[in-house]
């Protein structure tokens, strides 16, 4: 017989991407949240500096997305995804084809980002075989860049600690550098100003492998979880020219540059770079449910059709028990009403330099050796304890986190992205929290 749960048992729950062992010493529960606000287990209002995980950017608990979601369960709680159709999924797909910049038109729904960036490989890959070019089997990703925790995704993907237990992962990947170059653009506000040569690396690993034997690059416009990094002036753009002139799919890995929070639409409106395959996640429902998806061009989705066989035949075999749930896709279509209602990319635009201006007031403050800032995300490098690179960021994060503020900590850096309906004075308050913390931790 098993030993039945106790209420706040925390032992059962094996939680992700979280130090298990510490956190259940001295657990961080959060048992309500509303508009930029969480609620912790004491009753304690925690400022939420980081919109949930880069997600709840109109803020917590909208009513007319909490109708949506709650209607639809009453009305269709769950369709077969594969075979049939629901009349949302067709809604939400029309509307985010009206959204992407062209000729991104056709969506596939996944329940992730790290669902939408496996799909995406798989789509260029089966892509170029669809056209007779099936020798084109390579993946390129970027040092430090941040694809899921698929083994497409940790395989294209350039954090080691995400990546160095996990086997063999995906042959046949290579790597470009990533562009963080502190020697030249530290403190740079917005694009630095240096280091479009580094997409010339695109070069170097084509003329290693050949463009015959090469998919798909991807990158994330700005790299987000690693630590905020912006791409240089000019770099995305010689990146699209290089793919260009090799026949190699460029896709860009929008689950947190992707509806707003660089200012724009999307990322690829912000750096006017249109990539050829698109991922999203996170925002598109406001974080409310688990919703994500790759946008492709009618090309691409008219070469799987032409190459599909007889009409019965199945054009791409992939596909989610979850991909378009009906419940999903209320809640999509009800948050990109509020986000084109509110004019969310807008706001972000607006606020962004009093909050690059706020970030930027710290320089000077003890431990941080750069800040760097595009739109509503700043991301700063935390001078490491030796031998400890990960210590000095979680002690900073706690530190705000007593004092009522949600801060992202990872590698050796800080992270802050608040949602789109923040206050200039609740940003300064943010900002503030951060220094305080910064001055006081050892
Ligand atoms: N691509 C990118 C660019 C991401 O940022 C994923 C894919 C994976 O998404 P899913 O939905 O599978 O988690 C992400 C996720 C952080 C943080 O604190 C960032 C993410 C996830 C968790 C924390 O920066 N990004």
């Amino acid at each position: 017989m098993t030993a039945p749960l106790r209420p706040n048992n925390l032992e059962a729950f094996w939680m992700p991407f979280t130090a298990n062992r510490q956190f259940k010493q001295a657990p961080r529960l959060l048992v309500g949240a509303k508009g930029m606000y969480y609620t912790d287990a004491d009753g304690r209002e925690i400022l939420d500096g980081t919109a949930g995980l880069w997600c709840v950017n109109a803020g917590h608990a909208r009513e007319k997305i909490v109708e949506a979601v709650s209607s639809q369960v009453a009305e269709l709680d769950y369709a077969p995804a594969f075979q049939m159709g629901h009349p949302k999924a067709f809604e939400l797909a029309s509307r985010l084809a009206n959204m992407m910049p062209s000729p991104l038109d056709h969506v596939f729904f996944t329940n992730s980002g790290s669902e939408s960036v496996d799909t995406a490989l798989k789509i260029a890959l089966a892509y170029h075989r669809a056209r007779g070019k099936g020798t084109k089997f390579r993946l390129l990703g970027r040092e430090r860049g941040y694809h899921g925790v698929g083994f497409g995704g940790i395989s294209v993907g350039g954090i080691s600690g995400n990546r160095k237990t996990f086997g063999t992962l995906l042959t046949g990947v290579d790597h470009i550098r990533h562009t963080h170059d502190l020697s030249r653009n530290a403190f740079s506000r917005g694009e630095p100003e240096y280091g479009a040569e580094f997409a010339d690396d695109l070069e170097k690993v084509i003329a290693l492998h050949d463009a015959s034997n090469i998919a798909a690059l991807i990158v994330e416009p700005v790299a987000g979880s690693t630590g905020v990094l912006i791409p240089p002036k000019g770099y995305l753009k010689r990146l699209r020219e290089i793919c260009d002139k090799h026949d190699i799919l460029l896709i860009f890995d929008e689950v947190i540059t992707g509806f707003g929070r660089c200012g724009t639409m999307m990322g690829a409106d912000a750096f006017g770079v249109v990539p050829d395959l698109m991922t999203f996640a996170k925002q598109v429902t406001n974080g409310v449910q688990p919703l994500g998806g790759v946008v492709a061009s009618k090309a691409i989705y008219d070469t799987f059709m032409a190459a599909g066989g007889p009409d019965y035949m199945l054009e791409f075999a992939h596909g989610y028990t979850y991909s378009a749930h009906p419940v999903a896709c209320a809640a999509g279509i009800a948050a990109l009403d509020l986000l084109e209602r509110e004019d969310g990319p807008g706001r972000v635009k607006a606020l962004s330099a009093h909050f690059e201006a706020a970030v930027h007031g710290l320089k000077g403050a003890r431990h941080v050796l750069d800040i760097r800032n595009y739109g509503l995300a700043a991301g700063f490098t935390i001078a490491p304890v030796a031998g400890e690179p990960a210590r000095r960021p979680y002690d900073i994060a706690m530190a705000c986190w007593k004092k009522g503020f949600y801060v992202r900590y990872g590698g050796d850096t800080i992270q802050l992205a608040p949602p789109f309906i923040s206050e200039k004075a609740e940003l300064d308050r943010l900002v503030n929290a951060l220094g305080d913390a910064l001055a006081e931790t050892v």
